[in-house]
């Protein structure tokens, strides 16, 4: 008895400890008219450390977090300027303190253990379990999976990933898909995605056609240090957490999904303070370079890029900076498939997904994943962004509902066979010939 009152005050004293940092911080939903204002909001970007979550696009309403020290000038600022804001969520520890409650609850209702062989999910799991379940699963499954080490992270995590293949990825006649996420390390939901996708290609697998037809790739966390970091420090960071470029205070990080070598640095961040900080090259980071080695290797066989982040249900493709590949029409078209598939499976509470070229549909963006992939010749390249936690927008959409966590598996199942199976089907066809 004595023993589970300690626990409990343990866990308590640990969870309140780990989100002490948003202690008092805000949410603001700000509201621009014109570019004049946008302009001016990027401005104070830089002059107050706030952290601007949803772009501001004249006549739309963006999302801004303001730690509590910074509220006071961050309001008077505005007033000042003539912008319009609400305050969404006046203190954001108390969501994450929902959170981890939810989650907590969540996986304890099975009691500790689970009759299935794979990951459950219940619950997102961190990055040693996962590390751990990928060196498992091939050694229980060495007919079809290879895990390999593709590299090591910036503070020497392991990333891994599977091949599975039922021939070894020796029959080169077979196209290859590719399959990663948590690039972006706060974006939780996409791991159930690509842990699903295992589940059915190796363990559970009722459609064969996509074991024989088709060699996999794929790495589930591709940002081990930033996701651990998310796990225990700061829920919602974003990059890695190299510390070679620090502006001599604490700023450090690079935004992995800005620092591939396709238009690096022409619509990103040179200020390591900022989210979509690029590094100090193209693959200046460990852990883009382990995808470079891989398409490097690969990349001729590969005929679908997916790189899985969240949130705010959308199917996008390059380039970032709005110019259109000479395949946008087929690209859009299996997009648009993919989409209606998911779409037909998905909660109706959550919001049908829109396809379309990144810097139309969101902004535009440099040095992306799937851009570089495109880039160097996989013909279909995608940016999936899952939906959003109970349809929040900006920062509380990355948070977690334990009952969506399988069906987030499941429907981005569905989007990723149609993918596969197209390009698939496009091969037989080709070889026909
Ligand atoms: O900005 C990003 O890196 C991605 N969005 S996120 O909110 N997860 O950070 C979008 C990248 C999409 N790019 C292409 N599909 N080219
Ligand atoms: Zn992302």
């Amino acid at each position: 008895m004595l023993k589970t009152i300690f626990s409990t005050c343990l866990f308590f004293s640990v969870v309140i400890a780990r989100h002490e940092q948003y202690e008092g911080y805000a949410l603001y939903e700000v509201t621009i008219t014109n570019e004049e204002q946008a302009k001016l909001i990027k401005q104070l970007e830089n002059q107050i450390p706030v952290d601007v979550w949803t772009h501001l696009v004249p006549g739309n309403t963006g999302q801004i977090l303001v730690p509590k020290d910074q509220r006071k000038e961050f309001q008077n600022e505005l007033s000042a300027i003539g912008i319009e804001y609400k305050i969404e969520t006046d203190n954001i520890r108390e969501q994450l303190l929902l959170e981890d409650e939810l989650l907590a609850a969540a996986s304890k209702n099975r009691n500790g253990f689970s009759s299935r062989i794979g990951l459950s999910f219940d619950t997102i799991h961190n990055y040693s379990v996962v590390d751990q379940y990928l060196v498992d699963l091939a050694s229980q499954y060495p007919e079809t999976v290879t895990v390999v080490s593709g590299g090591r992270s910036f503070e020497g995590r392991d990333i891994k990933y599977l091949k599975i293949s039922t021939t070894n990825f020796e029959d080169r006649s077979k196209p290859i898909v590719y399959l990663e996420s948590l690039i972006h390390a706060r974006e939780w939901i996409t791991l159930p995605a690509t842990l699903y996708a295992i589940e059915r290609l190796v363990i559970d697998v009722t459609e064969q056609d996509l074991l024989e037809d088709i060699d996999w790739i794929i790495l589930p966390i591709l940002n081990p240090d930033g996701y651990e970091f998310t796990h225990t420090e700061n829920r919602f960071w974003r990059k890695n957490r190299a510390t070679n470029y620090t502006d001599g205070d604490s700023c450090l990080g690079v935004d992995l999904n800005r620092n591939f070598g396709i238009f690096w640095g022409e619509a990103s961040s040179v200020n390591v303070c900022s989210e979509t900080f690029h590094g100090l090259g193209p693959f200046s980071e460990s852990e883009t370079s382990v995808v470079q080695n891989i398409l490097a290797e690969y990349g001729s066989r590969i005929e679908i890029f997916f790189d899985i982040h969240s949130h705010g249900s959308l199917i996008l493709y390059g380039y970032g900076l709005g110019a259109l590949p000479p395949n946008a029409l087929v690209i859009n078209y299996v997009g648009v498939t993919m989409a209606h598939a998911i779409d037909n499976v998905k909660w109706d509470s959550n919001k049908d997904y829109t396809v379309g070229n990144v810097y139309y549909v969101l902004y535009a963006a440099s040095g992306i994943a799937s851009d570089y992939a495109l880039g160097i010749g996989i013909p279909l390249s995608y940016t999936y962004e899952l939906p959003s936690y109970r349809g929040s927008s900006g920062l509380n959409g990355f948070l977690v509902d334990p009952e969506f966590i399988e069906q987030a598996g499941f429907e981005t199942w569905e989007g990723l066979k149609v993918g596969a199976r197209y390009v698939r089907d496009l091969d037989k066809r080709r070889h026909r010939h």
